[in-house]
């Protein structure tokens, strides 16, 4: 009776469908990239126990107010300095225990690129055993849509109503130099990709990075419909490149794009954000194909992904 395409035709009945690690009634916004990453974390997850911490930002109101909750597994909010070494601690407690639980720290990209990176490089540079995700929307979502250091140049953000002067910071780039067993980048549009990794990342031991292209509607003047295709152009035109660091030094690519300039230009204008700015399918070239030379550099390798949706 269910057959969802998220799902991959794997959910046909009531029974068939696990418990949503974020509940209906949550208060993300429609069409958020956050609530989708959620999803697929469940599905990836299956049996697996988790925890979550999560730091100041959209997924830490979604939940609502004590004592409801929308989350459906212990969830911890934390304050956005602490929240690696609050998992941290969380997932000492559990090993000490003996329990087989995956603490998992869930930020966005303010709490990850910004506030949170003391922490975060701290427990890094430690090794210590846990995930974080980031859910990366390129903006402070929660307090009205102002612009962190993960927000391109080009976007209009509350703050930089002009667009953006400053490049993006390189996140993955940050995180492999602390030699950690592993970080990759998460394309929603991908979905066996983002599955294995997030399978991978939940079964390794010691520092775990995952980075999401999270697209939202509210802050990029998106329609709520478009977010899984946004992603889609942003890797189809090279703009978010999607691949794995192993130990900090072995680059593996999972999908070779086509830097399609098309992609490119639809990607830009179903965004408001870049309306107006001056930031044009030209002026983004040059970075891609640097990024891009860098990472093949890095890797001499191309794994493509197993399917492209
Ligand atoms: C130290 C500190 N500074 C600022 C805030 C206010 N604040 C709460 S959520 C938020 C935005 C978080 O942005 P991000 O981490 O990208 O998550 P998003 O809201 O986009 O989901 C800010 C600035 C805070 N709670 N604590
Ligand atoms: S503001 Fe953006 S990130 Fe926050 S709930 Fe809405 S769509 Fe999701
Ligand atoms: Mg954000």
């Amino acid at each position: 009776m269910m057959n969802e395409p998220a799902l991959n035709g794997m959910a046909h009945t009531e029974q068939d469908r696990s418990e949503p690690l974020l509940r209906a009634g949550n208060s993300n916004c429609g069409g958020c990239g956050m609530s989708n990453l959620m999803q697929m974390l469940r599905r990836a997850a299956a049996e697996r126990e988790l925890k979550l911490v999560i730091p100041a930002c959209c997924a830490a109101v979604t939940g609502g107010s004590f004592p409801e909750s929308a989350f459906s597994i212990p969830t911890i909010m934390s304050t956005f300095a602490s929240a690696a070494s609050v998992a941290n601690g969380d997932a000492s407690v559990a090993q000490l225990n003996g329990e087989e639980t995956r603490v998992i720290c869930l930020a966005g990209d303010g709490g990850t690129y910004d506030i949170g990176m003391g922490t975060l490089s701290a427990a890094a540079e430690r090794n210590e055993d846990i995930l974080y995700i980031c859910y990366d929307n390129e903006i402070y979502g929660n307090t009205g849509g102002q612009r962190s250091s993960a927000t391109p140049a080009g976007a209009a953000t509350t703050s930089t109503l002009h667009g953006k002067q400053e490049t993006k910071k390189d996140i993955l780039g940050i995180m492999a130099a602390h030699r950690i067993p592993y970080a990759a980048s998460i394309s929603l549009a991908h979905i066996d990709d983002t599955l294995r990794k997030l399978q991978f990342a939940l079964d390794a031991r010691g520092f775990r990075f995952l980075h999401v292209l999270s697209p939202c509607p509210t802050g990029w003047k998106s329609e709520p419909a478009m977010g899984i295709e946004l992603v889609r152009l942003a890797v189809r035109s090279g703009l978010f490149p999607v691949f794995e660091v192993f130990d900090g030094e072995r680059y593996v690519l999972n999908v070779e794009p086509e830097f399609s300039g098309e992609a490119l230009m639809m990607y830009l204008s179903l965004q408001r954000r870049f309306r107006n700015t001056g930031v044009t399918e030209e002026s983004l070239r040059p970075s891609i194909e640097r990024y891009w030379n860098y990472l093949r550099l890095m890797s001499g390798r191309i794994v493509p992904a197993r399917r492209n949706v």
